[in-house]
């Protein structure tokens, strides 16, 4: 390169600035910066990048040679931030957390279908099988939890345009350790919707795979049994209605048997006792179809709540210690998606309890009402629109059709069409259809309808669809509350699936959605470590003179004596009412460094008194 060419110089200058492995460390920090140091990354093949400890990931769309023994051993017990970006280094910061401090985690990955996640969940957990200690107890733990991948995925993913091996069912996995950090097995749990049945082998052929006399199942799909009163009346049912009970039927077996699969690999897996747990989450991408149902909105809701998480956890809780804790601090702004969540979740007038109430109304119902409902209910809602409430709010948008309504997802708008949505949230299968299954001599598919047993007629509505969904993703977040978070960014680089391709716009839309940028201005404007008082200081004293052995005075006094007595640079350091906090992550391994040295020169001492007394 020309010396004196400045223009050369300064964009060599802006290539390597752009390359930094931590955007933390990005200046200036701008969207344009943030996303052409991920290109640039991405070009020299660097997929991973860090926000102080999230990782970004950006798929590749072909093999990497990154996921060797070699990187295994070489991330294995690493220091975070002296090697380079990997998710391998955040799988060894959870598991050494677990293993060493006690802390049960979790790994939440989250990004759009296709942008990589389901790989990186078994990136995480084949990195933690090899990590952790052999022997033919454990590897055989190791060999079932791993092993139990192939056979959900061949279950639970199919094709769709976004991605090839698309997961469609939501899959949380917690791996038990015991004290050692030695796997002893785990729980799966699914949350699974987007099924869509494709159903239409002849009727014959399915009654002699589930030997069912075909007479029966024939009457099931075509008629049902009303009671009412003490008479029981058989009506046939239009083609339409056939057809519903037909994709029911076969929803049905399927989500059943992938329960019953799932339940399976469990009582295989589950340990007796458990001990330190760290839960992988892997759930099917936000997905904007040209064409979205019921099955996109309940996907969505559920990235609506993991941005949440991510959101509460971060960025909002991360603001709300500061506070707490009396630090100084100038609050960054962020966008807190609650309200999004609120307008679909609300119990009262939520999206899915005006659903649910339209499913219980009696006689004909309809979508037309429910739309109706929802534009009253919601005209003047920002993060709602339908060709109505546009009126409402001036604003016309030619593309927005009759029955459907918009929703401003944090990720994007996405229009629904309500068609279907009451069918499917209502996900009735008639009595008479389970009675069929449980009339069929194939003891599985018998085992999996148990209401059908005409003994045990309950007159109890199932829960909506909607509702179910509502509530595992109530228990997955109250699961993910209790452990501590590291969390797994994944990014689609381009739409055709194409190997090594950025497209800037692309990966700007979901570096926006993401938030990466307030995520990058909360963690520079605080500190990238806290700890109590007290053991922060038992386990540093040894490095100051004043506070080794023993140090008489309060917990906050004794670090301070400590730290000043260390000479680190006042701006690095913040005492908080219970908390010191520590800006850079590099003054805290300068720390564990001294500790570690200081461990060996006692050790020395120890040896040495020892051969004195001999
Ligand atoms: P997803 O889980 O995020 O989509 P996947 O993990 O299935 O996406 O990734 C989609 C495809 O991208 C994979 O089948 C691989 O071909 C490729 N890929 C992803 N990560 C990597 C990587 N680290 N190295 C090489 N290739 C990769 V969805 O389940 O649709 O939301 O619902
Ligand atoms: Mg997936």
């Amino acid at each position: 390169m020309a010396k004196n060419c400045p223009a050369m110089e300064a964009a060599a200058t802006l290539l390597d600035a752009e390359a930094v492995g931590d955007l933390v460390l990005l200046d200036p920090l701008t969207e344009e910066s943030l996303l052409r140091t991920l290109q640039e990354r991405f070009r020299r093949s660097d997929i991973y990048t860090y926000i102080g400890d999230v990782v970004i990931s950006v798929n590749p769309y072909r093999p990497l040679p990154i996921y060797t023994p070699e990187k295994v051993q070489e991330y294995h017990n690493c220091n975070f931030f002296a090697v380079k970006p990997h998710i391998y280094a955040i799988a060894d910061d959870a598991y050494r957390s677990l293993r060493d401090r006690d802390r049960d985690q979790c790994i939440l990955i989250t990004g759009e279908s296709g942008a990589g996640k389901t790989e990186a969940s078994k990136l995480v957990m084949s990195y933690v099988a090899a990590v952790c200690s052999k022997g033919e107890e454990v590897d055989k733990v190791k060999e079932q939890l791993l092993q139990s991948n192939p056979v959900l995925e061949a279950f639970g993913n199919a094709k769709t345009i976004r991605n090839d091996n698309s997961s469609r069912f939501g899959k949380y996995m917690d791996v038990e350790f015991d004290f050692k950090g030695e796997p002893l097995g785990g729980v799966i749990s699914n949350c699974e919707y987007g099924l869509t049945p494709q159903p239409r082998t002849e009727l014959h052929e399915i009654c002699e795979l589930i030997k069912l006399d075909p007479g029966t199942l024939e009457q099931a799909l075509c008629s049902r049994t009303v009671k009412a009163r003490d008479e029981t009346v058989l009506t046939a049912l239009s083609v339409s209605q056939g057809y519903y009970c037909r994709d029911a039927l076969a929803k049905n077996i399927y989500s059943r048997l992938f329960d019953w699969l799932v339940n399976r690999i469990n009582t295989s897996i589950q340990p007796g006792k458990q001990r330190k747990v760290m839960g992988v989450l892997d759930i099917y991408g936000f997905e904007i179809f040209q064409d979205n149902g019921f099955e996109q909105f309940i996907i969505n809701y559920c990235n609506e709540k993991l941005q949440q998480i991510f959101i509460l956890m971060t960025l909002k809780e991360e603001q709300e210690e500061y506070i707490r804790e009396g630090i100084q601090w100038t609050p960054v702004e962020f966008f807190d998606n609650g309200i999004i969540c609120e307008l679909i979740e609300n119990s009262k007038c939520g999206i899915l309890a005006m659903l649910d109430e339209e499913c219980l109304r009696p006689g004909v119902v309809n979508e037309d009402t429910f739309v109706t409902k929802l534009n009253q209910l919601f005209a003047t809602h920002k993060h709602y629109e339908s060709k109505e409430t546009q009126n409402a709010k001036h604003v016309t948008d030619l593309s927005l059709p009759q029955r459907c309504f918009r929703i401003h997802h944090y990720a994007g708008k996405v229009t629904y069409n309500v068609t279907g949505f009451i069918e499917k949230n209502n996900d009735l299968l008639f009595r008479d259809l389970s009675q069929a299954m449980w009339a069929a001599r194939h003891t599985l598919l018998r085992s999996l309808f148990p209401e059908g047993d005409p003994q045990k007629v309950s007159l109890k509505l199932p829960p909506t669809a909607g509702s179910q969904f509502k509530t595992s993703v109530a228990t997955l977040m109250k699961n993910l509350y209790s452990k501590n978070p590291n969390y797994i960014r994944c990014i689609k680089p381009n739409d055709t699936k194409t190997a090594m391709l950025f497209t800037p716009e692309l990966v700007l839309a979901q570096i926006r959605y993401l938030g990466l940028m307030e995520n990058v201005r909360v963690r520079r404007a605080g500190y990238a470590f806290r700890q109590l008082y007290s053991p922060f200081l038992q386990r540093y004293k040894m490095l100051g003179t004043k506070t080794w052995p023993r140090w008489a005075g309060g917990d906050r006094e004794g670090t301070e004596v400590l730290l000043s007595e260390l000479k680190f640079p006042p701006e690095e350091l913040a005492y908080g009412y219970t908390k010191i906090f520590i800006r850079s992550p590099r003054t805290l391994f300068d720390l564990e460094k001294r500790r570690q040295e200081r461990i060996g020169e006692l050790a020395t001492l120890i040896q040495k008194m020892f051969r004195g007394w001999r």
